[in-house]
C-alpha cells in the first residue's frame, strides 16, 4: 500500500514521516518545489522538534520521497492550508479545490481520499463534488454513497505546534466517513501509528468537531481577555483573581495575553460564523474580544510614554527607548506568523520617535517587517537600557528573569509573568 499526502507543511510533513516511520511507502506531494527538494534531500523546511530527524531516516530508508506531480497511491491525505478571504472572513476553500483537480487524474477504483484540513461544514462533500467533476476515468462518477467507487471521509488533525510527533500517535483521532465503508476504511489507515483511539462519524460532524474544540478555546480564553480588561478598570490583579476562582473544583479559567494568534484559534471559529451567522453570536463576540486585545496593550503603551515624559520634563518621546519582550504567537517557539505580539511591536515601530529594542531568543533576526526601525537585542541589554518594557510573551528566558523586569518602573505585563 502506497499514501500520498498532499501539502507537506506544518501537518502534512510530519504525517507523511510518521507514516514513512511505519514503513509505509509515502509520495509526499508540494506545490513548491524548494520544499520539494529539501525533502528530498532529507531535510526540512518548517520548524517542529525531532521532525527532521524522523524525516531524515524516512528518505534515507527510502519510505519517503516528494515530488510536485501527484503519482497513483491507494490513499490520499490531503493537508493543504484553508485560509479566510478578506475582511468578511469567509473561508477559502481554493487550496482543496486544486489539490481534488491534482489527484483526480491518478485515483482509481478502491482508492481512499482523506481531507485532513480544517474545513466549514460541508467542505468534505464538496471536495467528493470537485473529483466527480475532475474525473476523466468514469462515463458516470459516483462519487456519493457506498456505490462510489472511491472512499472519502474527513479526519481533521488536532496536534499541538511544538509537540506534534507525539500528539500525532497519542491523541485520538475523529473519523468522519462520506459512508460507514469510508470510515472503517479511514480508520484502518490511521491504526497504523495512532495509539489513541479512531472514533467514528459522519464527515459533517467530524467537520464541525474540529471547529468546536478550537472555538471552546478561543470563548475561553476571551473571556480571559475580557476579566483582564475589567480588573485593569477596577484595579484588581487579574492573575490574582484567575488564580483564586481557579481554586474552585469546577472552575478552570485560561490565561489573558496580547491577543490569540498562529493559524487555528484565530481562524477556525470564523467557518462556525460564516456558516451560521445569526446563531453563532457567542463564538463571534469571542474572536471580537481575542482580535481586539492588541490594541488594548497598544494604548497602554502610549500611556505608560505619557506618563514617564510627564515625570522626565526634560526629555522628548525621541529620548524614549521601548522594548518588547517576545514576537511569537505563543512561548518558546519562533513561529511569529498571526502572532498579536509582532503587531504590536510593528505598530509600535510605527508611531514611537525613539529607540525600539526587540527581544525574541528564538529568532537569529528580525522579519522584513521592521527594516532598520528596530533593534534585535539580548534580555540582558535591553533591560537596563529601555524605558519602558513591554513583556509579550512568556518564554522560558523571561520567567527566570522576573527578579530583572521587577526593578522596571514602567513595566506592562501582558503575560503576567512579573
Ligand atoms: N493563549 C492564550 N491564553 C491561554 C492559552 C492560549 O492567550 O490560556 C493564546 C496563545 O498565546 C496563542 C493562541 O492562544 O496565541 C493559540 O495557542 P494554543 O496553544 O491554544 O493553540 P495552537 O494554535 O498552537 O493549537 C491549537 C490546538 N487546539 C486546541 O488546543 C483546542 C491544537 O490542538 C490544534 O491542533 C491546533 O490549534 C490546530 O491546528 O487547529
Amino acid at each position: 500500500k502506497t499514501v500520498s499526502v498532499i501539502g507537506l507543511g506544518y501537518i502534512g510533513l510530519p504525517t507523511a514521516a510518521v507514516f514513512a516511520s511505519r514503513k509505509v511507502k509515502v509520495i509526499g506531494v508540494d506545490v513548491n518545489q524548494k520544499a520539494v527538494d529539501t525533502i528530498n534531500r532529507g531535510e526540512i523546511h518548517i520548524v517542529e522538534p525531532d521532525l527532521d530527524i524522523v524525516v531524515r531516516a524516512a528518505v534515507t530508508e527510502r519510505y519517503l520521497r516528494a515530488t510536485t506531480v501527484p503519482e497513483a497511491a491507494d490513499a490520499f491525505l490531503i493537508a493543504v492550508p484553508t485560509p479566510f478571504k478578506g475582511d468578511n472572513h469567509e473561508p477559502d476553500l481554493s487550496y482543496i479545490q486544486s489539490a481534488s483537480k491534482a489527484i483526480a487524474p491518478v485515483l482509481k477504483k478502491g482508492d481512499l481520499v482523506i481531507l485532513e484540513s480544517t474545513s466549514p461544514v460541508g467542505a468534505t462533500e464538496q471536495m467528493s463534488a470537485w473529483l466527480a467533476e475532475a474525473r476523466t476515468d468514469l462515463t458516470f462518477p459516483q462519487t456519493h454513497g457506498e456505490q462510489s467507487d472511491i472512499r472519502i471521509a474527513h479526519c481533521p488533525e488536532r496536534v499541538l505546534p511544538g509537540h506534534v510527533l507525539r500528539e500525532l500517535v497519542q491523541n485520538d483521532r475523529v473519523i468522519g466517513g462520506m459512508t460507514p465503508k469510508c470510515s472503517e476504511q479511514a480508520a484502518a489507515l490511521y491504526k497504523i501509528f495512532v495509539e489513541g483511539e479512531c472514533v467514528i462519524t459522519n464527515a459533517r460532524t467530524a467537520e464541525m468537531a474540529k471547529l468546536t474544540e478550537n472555538s471552546f478555546r478561543d470563548v475561553n480564553i476571551a473571556f480571559a481577555n475580557e476579566l483582564s480588561i475589567i480588573c485593569d478598570k477596577l484595579d484588581i490583579n487579574v492573575w490574582e483573581l484567575i488564580a483564586l476562582a481557579n481554586r474552585h473544583p469546577r472552575v478552570n479559567i485560561l490565561q489573558p495575553g496580547p491577543g490569540v494568534g498562529g493559524h487555528c484559534i484565530a481562524v477556525d471559529p470564523w467557518f462556525i460564523v460564516s456558516k451560521t451567522p445569526g446563531e453563532a453570536r457567542l463564538i463571534r463576540t469571542a474572536r471580537e474580544v481575542n482580535d481586539s486585545k492588541p490594541e488594548w496593550v497598544i494604548n497602554k503603551v502610549k500611556l505608560a510614554v505619557a506618563e514617564y515624559l510627564q515625570e522626565n520634563p526634560d526629555k522628548t518621546a525621541k529620548d524614549v527607548t521601548i522594548a518588547c519582550y517576545g514576537l511569537s504567537f505563543k512561548p518558546d517557539i519562533d513561529d511569529l506568523r498571526e502572532s498579536p505580539a509582532l503587531q504590536i511591536a510593528i505598530d509600535i515601530c510605527d508611531w514611537h520617535e525613539g529607540i525600539v529594542n526587540l527581544v525574541e531568543p528564538n529568532v537569529e533576526s528580525l522579519p522584513s517587517e521592521f527594516e532598520k526601525r528596530a533593534n534585535l537585542v539580548s534580555l540582558i541589554n535591553s533591560i537596563d537600557n529601555s524605558d519602558i518594557n513591554v513583556i509579550l510573551v512568556d518564554h522560558k528566558e523571561f520567567l527566570t528573569s522576573v527578579e530583572l523586569f521587577k526593578k522596571n518602573t514602567y513595566l506592562i505585563d501582558a503575560k503576567g509573568i512579573v
